[in-house]
């Protein structure tokens, strides 16, 4: 065994990590995992993976997103963002380092095909053509200002991780592929109305495309109710999607 000289298990980034993936998150993301899980009667260790693993994913982008060079937000889940409490150095790190946990995570549970093609789902929602793809559109088309680009990048950057919760249970689940299809629908619309309450929370003047850029805040608040509509009608295809349709009305309202 090779000797370091610092140990590993003791410094700044590993303490980073902590902060924010413990912090006050609405796990939200975990919680969809579950309840499709739930939709097919299933709950184990492996639905246990997929759902910390997609909360790490989540975690490792608001800590980017946070940093100077993205949004530069002071304040993440009510307390200071990660750079903020440990530098920006650590907070590159350990969203670097979530990103890796949550596919060791992964990659610990059984070898069976549809898990595997649960975590390929994951790994492809949320990397160029997913959520990184929808966060580089964010910050680099500043100058863009129309409908077309709002979708694609709502799409990519909110969706797609949404997108991943319900995908990936679906398919370790053994769903059909119409399941699979509405599932998906309710995920790209939830996250898209998601992203649209968000922007009516934000009260800060954002640099960045936004549905208030585009719809102003009625508007925006009547495609939160276009959206939800296109949501819950993808989820008459389940008689046990209660959770899924009370999620919709509970964003419309939310305050945080
Ligand atoms: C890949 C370098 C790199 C960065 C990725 C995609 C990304 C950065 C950041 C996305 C951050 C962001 C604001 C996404 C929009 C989705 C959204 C509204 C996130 C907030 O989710 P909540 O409200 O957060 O579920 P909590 O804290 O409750 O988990």
């Amino acid at each position: 065994m090779r000797k370091y000289t610092c140990d590993l298990s003791k410094n700044d980034v590993n303490d980073a990590m902590k902060y924010s993936l413990f912090s006050d998150g609405k796990r939200l993301r975990p919680a969809l995992v579950y309840q499709t899980a739930k939709l097919f009667g299933k709950d184990d260790e492996n639905i246990d993976r997929l759902a910390a693993a997609i909360e790490m994913i989540h975690t490792y982008s608001l800590i980017h997103d946070d940093l100077p060079c993205m949004d530069n937000d002071d304040m993440r889940r009510g307390k200071p963002s990660c750079h903020k409490a440990f530098g920006e150095t650590a907070a590159v790190l350990a969203g670097d380092g979530l990103l890796n946990l949550a596919f060791e995570t992964l990659l610990g549970g059984d070898h069976s095909e549809q898990y595997f093609k649960a975590i390929s789902f994951i790994a492809s929602c949320s990397g160029v053509f997913g959520m990184i793809g929808g966060q580089a559109v964010d910050v680099f088309s500043q100058k863009v200002c129309d409908e077309e680009t709002l979708d694609f990048l709502t799409e990519n950057k909110t969706s797609k991780l949404i997108m991943a919760c319900v995908g990936s249970a679906c398919i370790y689940c053994g769903g059909s592929s119409d399941k699979l299809d509405a599932l998906l629908t309710f995920a790209e619309n939830f996250g898209k109305a998601f992203q649209a309450a968000d922007d009516l929370l934000d009260e800060e003047e954002d640099e960045n495309l936004n549905f208030i850029k585009i719809f102003g805040r009625d508007g925006t608040e009547k495609r939160i109710e276009e959206l939800n509509k296109a949501a819950k009608k993808a989820m008459t295809v389940f008689d046990n999607a209660e959770f899924f349709n009370e999620l919709c009305d509970y964003n419309a309202a939310r305050k945080r």
